[in-house]
């Protein structure tokens, strides 16, 4: 058996190969049928000729609509007018699974797909799309473990809200009350006294009640926390991370984003280091560009379009006033209303993929912090020990891979960053 993007070569010309996968497209005229196949390297056109295999194969290969499943056996031939170049010529057509009248044809709704997602997934976008999503979060292991950070395992059940507490998915944990992850942050700065550079890559979940192309409730999330790191050294460490994984991209899916339509050299761009822009300068700028904010707006989807549409690399927006982060970032000394904190923002008008931050070591403004929020201490002991036992200066930050997916795959919303989205709307299938 062979995969079908090394069928599609000159080397197998004039070969005999067996291929496995399933019908894209069929036509058949006279005693003829063409059936394109697909598997999951690729697409190759198979010819089926009445005479050149068994009768009974041949009224198969007549009946065989699109997703049915099928092993074929051939000879591989040049033909400038097949997709990719060459076809097979099939002495052997075995029907495996025959495939009901295929629900999704070439123009449907939004809705529609979304209903159909466990049969959508199987399109060429949406299995592009999970390519280079593995691409990234490889390419970010591997970065990673270069750099000397270790893989740990936070929960995902806790009963912590690192985040905007109106967004906390609640959950009955036995006889009480707990909330899904919305960042194994915390638990990652317990992690550092011992290993000293870790990361989690896992799900996050925020019930984001809004409907936006760059929410989901369900997200995955890359994050990391190191020891004796500031904030300066924190961005370092995005810069560096992000440009492994999106060079990886490059380096292993160039099929995958000439489908997606996606210039491999304006990815090639990522390199180290990505521009800095205090929120203040932010700000000036959107003032410039006709936006009404002043300082202390928040930077939603359309001011970071604003400032990132003209850009071909990210830029980190740093130190943001208190009020618009959460409680556990480093004060900035030279700006008290501020924090030592960045935002990474995604060029082409992308925005956000990355918020990190140094982290406050000072219980009081901890506690302070915690109760302006309304937060019961009870819950927060045990971070707040993390101070009294040999705190140390630390940073960390979070990725959302499915915002970098969006980005590097130029997708116009985030659901097709994940198999399965979640939404506000939907849990099915
Ligand atoms: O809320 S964040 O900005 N920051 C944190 O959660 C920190 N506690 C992370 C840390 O320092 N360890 O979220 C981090 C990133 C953000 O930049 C987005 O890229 C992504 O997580 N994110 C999301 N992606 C998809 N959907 C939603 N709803 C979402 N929320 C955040």
């Amino acid at each position: 058996m062979v995969a079908i993007k090394d069928a599609l070569s000159k080397d197998h010309v004039g070969k005999k190969v067996q291929v496995k996968g399933w019908i894209y497209r069929t036509r058949s005229s006279g005693g003829i049928v063409f059936a394109v196949l697909r598997d999951s390297t690729g697409i190759i056109q198979v010819t089926v000729k009445k005479g050149n295999v068994p009768d009974a194969e041949f009224e198969n290969a007549t009946k065989s609509g699109i997703e049915s499943s099928v092993i074929i056996e051939g000879e591989v031939a040049e033909d400038k007018r097949a997709p990719g170049g060459f076809e097979i010529r099939a002495s052997k057509f075995q029907l495996v699974g025959i495939a009901e009248a295929f629900p999704i044809t070439e123009y449907q709704s939004t809705e529609l797909l979304l209903d159909l997602r466990h049969l959508w997934i199987r399109s060429r976008e949406q299995t592009a799309v999970a390519k280079v999503k593995a691409a990234l979060v490889r390419g970010g292991r591997e970065w990673f473990h270069d750099n000397g950070y270790v893989e740990v395992n936070p929960p995902i059940v806790t009963g912590v809200c690192p985040e905007d507490s109106t967004t906390l998915f609640q959950m009955k944990y036995f006889d009480r009350i707990a909330y899904l992850s919305q960042s194994a942050q915390f638990y990652l700065e317990s992690l550092i006294f011992s290993l000293e550079k870790v990361y989690a890559i896992t799900p996050s979940f925020r019930a984001e009640k809004s409907r936006t192309p760059r929410h989901l409730a369900e997200f995955w999330h890359m994050e990391m926390e190191a020891a004796w790191l500031d904030n300066d050294e924190n961005m370092k460490v995005q810069e560096g991370l992000v440009s492994a994984m999106v060079q990886n991209v490059v380096a292993e899916c160039s099929e995958e984003l000439r489908l997606l339509k996606r210039d491999p050299a304006s990815l090639k761009k990522m390199e180290p280091p990505f521009d800095r822009m205090k929120y203040d300068e932010a700000m000036e700028y959107l003032q410039k560009k006709g936006h009404d904010v002043s300082w202390g707006s928040d930077l939603g989807a359309v001011e970071e379009r604003t400032l990132t549409v003209d850009r071909d690399t990210p830029v980190f927006i740093v130190n943001y006033p208190k009020e618009l982060k959460p409680f556990y970032m480093k004060e900035n000394p030279e700006d008290k209303r501020t924090y030592k904190n960045s935002d990474l923002l995604a060029p082409e008008g992308f925005g956000e993929i990355i918020g990190g931050s140094e982290r406050e070591t000072d219980n009081n403004l901890i506690i302070e912090r915690l109760r302006e929020k309304g937060e019961s201490l009870d819950n927060y002991q045990w971070y707040l020990d993390l101070r009294k036992y040999g705190s140390v200066p630390h940073s960390g930050f979070g990725l959302g891979i499915e915002r970098i997916v969006t980005w590097v795959c130029k997708l116009e919303h985030i659901r097709d960053a994940i198999p399965y989205p979640r939404t506000v709307a939907r849990v099915y299938p």
